[in-house]
């Protein structure tokens, strides 16, 4: 496992901005035939919704997927966005030499995105979480902008590639280290905990390119040229065999697929609370009511504690009370049922929370044994309330549409 060393933004924007500005005019042509994104674009690209409007590259760098992408989806906006002016500059080049219009570019920290909220169809970031100090801020960011049931895909590289870690080893030990010893490497678990904590269903993992590693210590020796080469081939036939299991699990880079969840449900909604947080002094999470509650809060409760992983808990509708359940700690699933629809919501995130209106059936089970749930309500505890039975509640909807 990498051992990562701690750089802060504006140290990550200086080696990016050397990186780019090498990048002169007249060699653009030569980043799409760069063996990365040879092997990596086709793997993307059939991820992406024929039916995508609006595309946002985060950490455009060259510009050579989110150009692809303009290129290929000429239906779609494309919005290349980068933290470094000299990527800009790059991707506006690139854009021009492959004659494409529909493109936006923008400079954009990953962290403070300037779009409003479910904005775009596909949020793509490639090798860009591995490189952001602040991955909390990047992630809750790109899940804000993205539209619900819109595209989330996220690469980095792979913790299981030994090749890479090897030759980052190299490197150190020959003296000469390497330019980004401050990535992080991922495993697909980590994305997948990342996804559903920002409650984006994880929908499909791959990865690409297991041979790039190996590849690479032609660096030091140039027999690897070829014998990278050879492992490419090989592990094309055995990813052919295997429906890709070598380059899911062993690809140089990694990807999750992920949809963002919308709710489906009548009398519920998504209350999302501004956070503020970095990797090492935590995260502070902020709830003004009258900004971020739909209504005005009279009462605050908790449920913890429980012990019996099996319990359920709710298994009821109120007639007039409305609330925000939040998970503070751990996970629970929610189930909601507003006569017609029902759907299951895992809650992990203690910045989002949802609404549970008037006349929404709603139980709580599954719940992880630190599990911590806190609810606001508009108003105080009547025990006339509630509705205790499911078929009085479908009774009492009907009379009350
Ligand atoms: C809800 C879900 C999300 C009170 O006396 N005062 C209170 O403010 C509350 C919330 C409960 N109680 C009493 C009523 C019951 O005798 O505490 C007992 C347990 O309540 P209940 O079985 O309703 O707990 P849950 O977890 O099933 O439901 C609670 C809320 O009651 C309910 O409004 O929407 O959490």
């Amino acid at each position: 496992m990498d051992k990562e060393k701690h750089l802060n933004q504006n140290a990550v924007n200086a080696i990016w901005s050397g990186i780019w500005h090498n990048g002169k005019p007249g060699k653009f042509q030569e980043v799409f035939r760069h063996h990365l994104f040879v092997e990596g674009y086709p793997v993307f690209k059939k991820y992406i919704p024929q039916e995508a409007k609006t595309i946002l590259d985060v950490g455009s760098g060259s510009g050579r997927y989110g150009v692809s992408f303009a290129r290929d989806f000429s239906n779609t906006t494309v919005y290349l966005t980068d933290i470094v002016d000299e990527s800009i500059l790059s991707a506006k080049g690139l854009a021009e030499e492959a004659g494409v219009k529909n493109v936006v570019f923008q400079k954009e920290d990953a962290g403070a995105l300037s779009f409003p909220d479910d904005f775009f169809d596909v949020v793509f970031a490639d090798a860009v979480l591995q490189h952001v100090p602040n991955r909390a801020n990047a992630m809750k960011e790109m899940t804000r902008v993205l539209k619900s049931d819109g595209t989330l895909i996220i690469s980095a590289v792979n913790v299981w590639n030994p090749p890479h870690s090897f030759y980052k080893k190299l490197l150190t030990v020959l003296g000469k280290p390497y330019p980004y010893g401050y990535e992080k490497s991922f495993s697909h678990k980590e994305f997948r905990n990342l996804f559903r904590q920002y409650h984006v269903e994880v929908i499909a993992e791959d990865g690409f390119y297991p041979a790039y590693g190996m590849y690479r210590w032609k660096e030091f020796y140039p027999i690897f040229k070829t014998l990278g080469r050879m492992a490419n081939r090989a592990t094309k036939i055995l990813d052919f065999l295997t429906a890709r299991l070598v380059s899911r699990k062993l690809g140089f880079e990694i990807f999750c697929v992920g949809r963002k969840f919308g709710i489906k449900v009548q009398h519920s909604g998504i209350v999302r609370l501004p956070e503020t947080s970095d990797e090492k002094n935590g995260s502070l999470i902020i709830g003004e009511f009258d900004k971020v509650i739909p209504f005005p809060v009279k009462r605050l409760y908790h449920i913890a504690n429980v012990k019996d992983l099996k319990a359920v808990r709710g298994g009821h509708a109120h007639k007039k009370t409305d609330q925000v359940i939040f998970c503070v700690k751990g996970s629970f699933r929610l189930t909601m049922k507003d006569g017609e629809t029902m759907q299951k919501i895992y809650l992990r995130n203690p910045a989002i929370g949802i609404r549970l209106g008037p006349k929404l059936w709603h139980t709580m089970t599954n719940f992880s044994k630190d599990c911590v749930i806190m609810v606001l309500a508009s108003e105080n505890y009547d025990e006339s309330d509630y509705i205790r039975n499911y078929d009085e509640f479908l009774t009492y909807i009907k009379n009350n549409p």
